[in-house]
């Protein structure tokens, strides 16, 4: 996670020297929030996915956990993110803007002012590089994901991290790749960092988003996959739903399309990726590479000019 510079309000600061205090309340009670991002290497030089969606989602998330008053504009971090990989001179990396919250502890959010940093760092797909062809393996995961009245789902909150970790731990720590969380009434939800797809009879069937992160890789993934002429449901889903598919496949911003080769000890489809995985996955590689025909949309290149360090 090694870069030269990290832009903290507004400064682009030596790496060693980005740090925050112990007392810092985000690191006591996790309110805070961050996103994901990535940046590709495309023939017309590096290029970020999906900023303004990016950008909007983390300003919606401290919207939804009632952080007041972000001293910087979404112009103001298109400009900053830009700045970071330029700084850091990435062809490609992972961009991690974090609001934090400073002041006195104790649980009032009216007594912190927001800090924001923005950092970036080489990362290999979050599964593993092989994952993408080769596929994972996953577990239902024995924790439930948040109810929407205990922690807010559509907002990249901090805490709300805290039960990924459990869920993803438990799971790697018993041999698998990932876990697919369940929601309160036991219907599929998400991973513990990508939403989840299964396809059946060619139809591409996702949970619906009441109670998933509205993940910007599934919208593109869904786009995709209706401009490949897929039809597609969104509807609940049960978890031997996902045993009985042709395939299963997950997605995120740090994991990209993986496709799914078991869960819970039962192998799915072939056991291998499958074709409509396939081409939805290599419909989204081009796009990201500059050479699908949403690329234009999608793609932000990094722009040259922008002041560096
Ligand atoms: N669900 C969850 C719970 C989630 O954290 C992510 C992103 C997604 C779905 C997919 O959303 P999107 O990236 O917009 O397609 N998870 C981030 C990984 C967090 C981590 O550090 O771990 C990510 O992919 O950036």
């Amino acid at each position: 996670m090694k870069s030269k510079y990290i832009w903290m309000d507004g400064d682009l600061v030596p790496f060693e020297q980005a740090t925050v205090h112990f007392l810092t309340p985000t690191l006591h009670y996790g309110t805070g929030v961050f996103e994901g991002i990535r940046c590709y290497h495309t023939s017309k030089g590096p290029a970020i996915f999906r900023l303004n969606e990016h950008l909007k989602r983390f300003l919606d998330s401290a919207h939804i956990a009632g952080i007041p008053d972000i001293p910087f504009t979404r112009r103001q971090l298109v400009h900053a993110v830009h700045q970071v990989i330029r700084a850091n001179q990435f062809t490609e990396c992972y961009i991690r803007p974090l609001i934090y919250m400073t002041g006195p502890l104790g649980l009032n959010l009216d007594a912190w002012q927001p800090a924001l940093g923005i950092a970036a760092w080489e990362w290999d797909p979050f599964l593993g590089r092989e994952s993408l062809e080769k596929g994972v393996r996953l577990m239902v995961s024995s924790f439930t994901r948040h109810h929407p009245n205990v922690m807010m789902t559509k907002a990249k909150i901090v805490g709300n991290y805290a039960n990924s970790t459990l869920a993803k731990t438990i799971a790697t720590r018993a041999g698998f790749d990932e876990t697919v969380m369940l929601d309160p009434q036991g219907f599929v939800a998400e991973c513990s960092g990508e939403n989840l797809f299964l396809v059946r009879d060619g139809v591409v069937y996702a949970p619906p988003r009441a109670t998933v992160l509205e993940g910007i890789t599934r919208d593109a993934v869904l786009t995709l996959a209706d401009d490949l002429g897929y039809e597609i449901v969104e509807e609940l889903i049960s978890r031997d739903q996902l045993y009985i598919a042709d395939e299963v496949f997950l997605c995120g911003t740090a994991a990209e399309v993986v496709p799914v080769r078991e869960i819970d000890f039962r192998v799915i489809g072939t056991g291998r990726k499958g074709p409509v995985t396939h081409a939805i996955q290599q419909s989204f590689i081009q796009t990201v590479c500059g050479d699908g025909p949403r690329s234009n949309e999608w793609l932000d290149y990094v722009d040259e000019t922008v002041y560096a360090v």
